[in-house]
């Protein structure tokens, strides 16, 4: 048995506390916040100023660090993009919800946050990289008539692609597509800031998510913000350039919610989709092992912060683990949504009680999977189940001693390893049952369900193949899509 349920007993020095601050509390209680979500796309653990990145300054993700929650380990459900998206929206790992790779479409019978608030009062939208629609290639505008389109999943605005962007993009607003000039974070956070405050001044609380498409490729940086970064090659120059303009978005988000006077009680999450990316110089993942694509801490442990200034009220760094699969269920708590807004089969936990500072370990394991691998953590352990040939090896490490996951404890523990290993077979037993539909009322997965497809393969979008034939994004993929025919 593993010592990691350990409920820190609230002591009458901090009741007293609690009680004069009753007021202030009571008040945020009423008040339902305001809710931002904000992921990166790509982002390492490393890349951030408050863990001393050698070349990336961050000034907002710092500030936003030391007025809030601050997560150390923090975890993307998923080593790659779609499957962490679609662990954000429903509060389960992703293979339980079809999304088994990149371009992998959510299916339409998981129930989202995002219709759980809409249906409580909130104003929902979605802005920037949404890749829960089964397409791939880079990304285009989405679809008005897409089935998977934010719009299906919850959002009632939204300002969408189906994937990856950068500079200049086209986006769709709610299917009317739109051309843009600029740093595509400032760009989402630009039309973000309208939609927040619109809602702000006609006093409704609002679920904002906005997805970057930075620090992915293609890596195009202002010349201004990768100018500092002339000595790196081309690549990793542009890639921390853009970084530079995600930041300073960040502090335009901040500075935004402060103007409208809804910075106290509006719940600022940031986390990134994945870990970081190889062949990036410096070092993306601090020193961790492994890659975006990886089920070692490198492509799945990434930055998080939480800042609301009305409920975490004092600045804090927490090395209790946690992930993308509790965002949806903390919401649930905090908003008080009725307890079927989510399937009841989750992986994430509430958050509530480690925003008022009264938990010190977390009471039930994370697991991840991820093609044909699978590993879970629980307290300061992780166990890997990564395939080899057609045989499974298994590796246990302590992240507190060994975070580079180097020295395999199997032998050595092996206690701690048949626990972990119990509990890894049971959560994959769970996690296949979900894969084949048996949460659902149905009982079944949607026949109608489709697998992934690259979207010049649509005609919908082979419609606009001779006025996109030129841009920089879609050139080669319109040019094989052409030759092909
Ligand atoms: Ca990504």
């Amino acid at each position: 048995m593993l010592p990691h349920l350990r409920l820190c007993r609230i002591g009458l020095f901090l009741f007293t506390a609690l009680l004069t601050r009753l007021p202030v509390g009571l008040a945020a209680e009423t008040e339902r916040p305001n809710i931002v979500l904000v992921m990166a796309d790509d982002m390492g653990w490393g890349q951030t100023g408050y863990y001393n990145h050698p070349v990336l300054k961050t000034p907002n993700l710092d500030a936003m660090a030391a007025n809030g929650l601050r997560f150390d380990r923090f975890y993307a459900g998923g080593p790659v993009c779609s499957p962490t998206r679609a662990t954000v929206l429903t509060g389960r790992t992703h293979e339980r919800t079809g999304v088994m790779t990149h371009g992998y479409a959510l299916r339409r019978q998981e129930p989202t946050i995002a219709q759980g608030l809409a249906k409580a009062g909130y104003a929902t939208g979605h802005f920037g990289k949404w890749h829960l629609n089964g397409l791939r290639g880079p990304g285009v505008p989405v679809l008005e008539d897409d089935p998977h389109s934010p719009g299906e999943f919850g959002f009632q605005e939204w300002l969408s692609v189906t994937n990856f962007f950068d500079r200049d993009p086209i986006l769709s607003r709610q299917g009317e597509f739109e051309e843009f000039a600029g740093d595509s974070s400032e760009i989402v956070v630009d039309e973000a800031l309208k939609f927040i405050h619109k809602n702000a001044k006609a006093k409704k609380p609002f679920f904002t998510v906005i997805w970057y498409g930075t620090p992915h490729s293609p890596w195009r940086a202002a010349k201004d913000d990768a100018a500092q970064f002339d000595d790196l090659e081309r690549n990793s120059k542009e890639h921390y350039g853009e970084l530079v303009a995600m930041d300073r978005s960040i502090g335009t988000l901040r500075a935004g919610l402060k103007d409208a006077g809804i910075a106290e009680n509006t719940l600022f999450w940031f986390c990134s989709d994945n870990g970081g990316l190889p062949r990036i110089t410096p070092d993306t993942v601090g020193g961790l092992r492994g890659n975006k694509g990886s089920l070692y801490e490198g492509g799945l442990r990434v930055p998080g912060i939480v800042e609301w200034p009305a409920q975490i009220t004092k600045a804090r760094v927490t090395k209790v683990p946690a992930c993308t699969m509790d965002i949806a269920p903390t919401l649930v708590d905090i908003v008080g949504l009725p307890s079927d807004t989510l399937l009841p089969t989750l992986d994430g936990i509430s958050l509530k009680p480690m925003f008022e500072g009264t938990v010190l370990s977390r009471p039930q394991p994370i697991g991840f999977r991820y093609r044909d691998g699978s590993a879970l953590t629980e307290g300061d352990y992780k166990i890997l189940a990564l395939p080899n040939k057609k045989k499974t090896r298994y590796a246990l490490y302590n992240l507190k001693d060994d975070m580079k996951e180097t020295q395999d404890l199997q032998a050595s523990e092996p206690k701690v390893f048949a626990d972990l290993k119990s509990k890894l077979d049971k959560w994959n037993a769970s996690v296949d049952r979900s894969m084949a539909g048996k949460d659902y009322p149905e009982g079944r997965v949607d026949p109608s369900h489709p697998e992934p497809r690259y979207w010049i393969d649509l005609k919908a979008y082979q419609a606009y193949f001779d006025a996109w034939a030129d841009r920089p994004e879609y050139k080669s993929w319109i040019q094989r899509a052409r030759k092909k025919k």
